[in-house]
């Protein structure tokens, strides 16, 4: 009898300090009433997402660690600030709604390129898009059409995230929502 390969659903993202959080928090509540056909994630689940691995075997996962607790040595830690409201495609035909970032951007983009030559080299799919380093707040409901309000509401962020490591985060999808669950940190400390 064939033995079912165990697969983990997983992403690896940057964590976000708690302040930081707090401070889109009250953002996010006061704009929730404008955007009644959209679905607002609970900050617990609030992320910076590096990049989506999907469902991946065990053993693939595990591999995968090795090469990021190595990988990762040469990167080192930076700041950021979250900043900045939109949408995603655009605001006219939005079916996501993002809290964008400021900082040190240029640490942050080589991270996300040395991350994709290390998944590139263990067979895995690399976003061929442009990185746009975003947090997730909301999502369009269901088969809802995107009403916004006329006037695009402001974010500007001011707690400063000190960056020193990525997590390897494993995905539960629930009914309405997604349970994530830290099964690594990988640290960036310059050697
Ligand atoms: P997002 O940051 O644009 O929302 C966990 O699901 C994270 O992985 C989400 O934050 C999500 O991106 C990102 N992600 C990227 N591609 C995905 C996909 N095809 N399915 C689910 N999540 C995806």
């Amino acid at each position: 009898m064939a033995v079912a390969r165990e697969e983990v659903r997983s992403f690896l993202a940057i964590e976000l300090s708690e302040k930081a959080k707090e401070e889109v928090f009250f953002f996010v509540e006061s704009i929730k009433k404008d955007f009644p056909n959209f679905r607002f994630i609970p900050s617990t689940n609030w992320h910076l997402t590096l990049h989506f691995l999907g469902e991946i075997p065990l053993e693939k996962l595990e591999k995968l660690k090795v090469h990021l607790r190595d990988g990762l040595k040469e990167m080192r830690p930076f700041t950021i600030m979250l900043d900045g409201f939109g949408a995603f495609p655009d605001f006219k035909k939005a079916r996501l709604l993002w809290v964008g970032v400021r900082g040190d951007l240029e640490p942050l983009d080589r991270l996300k390129k040395e991350l994709d030559q290390i998944l590139q080299k263990l067979n895995f799919e690399i976003e061929t898009r442009l990185f746009h380093p975003h947090i997730t707040i909301g999502r369009l409901k269901g088969s809802s059409k995107s009403t916004l309000p006329a006037f695009s509401p402001v974010f500007r962020g001011t707690v400063i995230n000190f960056i020193n490591h990525i997590t390897l985060f494993k995905s539960v999808l629930l009914n309405q929502s997604a349970q994530y669950t830290p099964l690594e940190t990988f640290p960036l400390v310059e050697v």
